[in-house]
């Protein structure tokens, strides 16, 4: 079995069903298991590009971070996770359109992928309060404090363990 850690997304229709939702699917892939998810977090869209808030923001997003484990091969978890984001809804119409849900593969084990498709441990994942606050939250030891003091400009507000959404 390999820990591996996903973070999830959503700025668009009812995003904090869609991230509930999606923790239930990733539990239910086959050969594996969700041990922790985080919190979720209501975080402002961030321009991916420039790691700054996007000067023309969407709505603001939910976050929140899972860790599983699992015996698939990490691009056997990444087709897994863009079927869950396909059976949510998702469509990509351009680069970083809002979306109704986002599956992002951060940490498969201690394995650095380099591949066409896949890119572990996720490249930006230290640019962004989204991800490193939750994940901090569930695996203290894989966030340093100067990881999130890095972060601490991007606005993000914690809402609650999954099990107190209403
Ligand atoms: N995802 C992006 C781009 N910007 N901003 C926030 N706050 N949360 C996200 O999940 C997010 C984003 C691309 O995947
Ligand atoms: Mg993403
Ligand atoms: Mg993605």
């Amino acid at each position: 079995m390999v820990r591996a850690y996903v973070a999830l997304g959503a700025n668009l229709g009812d995003a904090a069903a869609a991230l509930r939702q999606a923790v239930k699917a990733l539990d239910s892939l086959p050969l594996t298991q969700v041990l922790q998810s985080s919190s979720f977090y209501k975080t402002a869209p961030l321009d991916t590009d420039s790691g700054e808030e996007s000067p023309a923001p969407g709505e603001d997003y939910f976050n929140a971070v899972a860790e599983l484990d699992t015996a698939l091969s990490a691009p056997s978890l990444l087709e897994h996770l863009q079927q869950i984001e396909h059976h949510a809804g998702r469509e990509r119409p351009y680069r970083n359109a809002p979306r109704t849900l986002d599956l992002d593969l951060l940490l498969y084990g201690s394995a650095r992928i380099g591949s066409a498709r896949l890119t572990v441990p996720h490249p930006r994942m230290a640019q962004r309060a989204f991800v490193l606050v939750p994940l901090a939250e569930i695996a203290p030891e894989l966030v340093s404090a100067a990881e999130l003091a890095a972060v601490s400009q991007q606005r993000i507000e914690r809402l609650g363990r999954l099990s107190e959404q209403g």
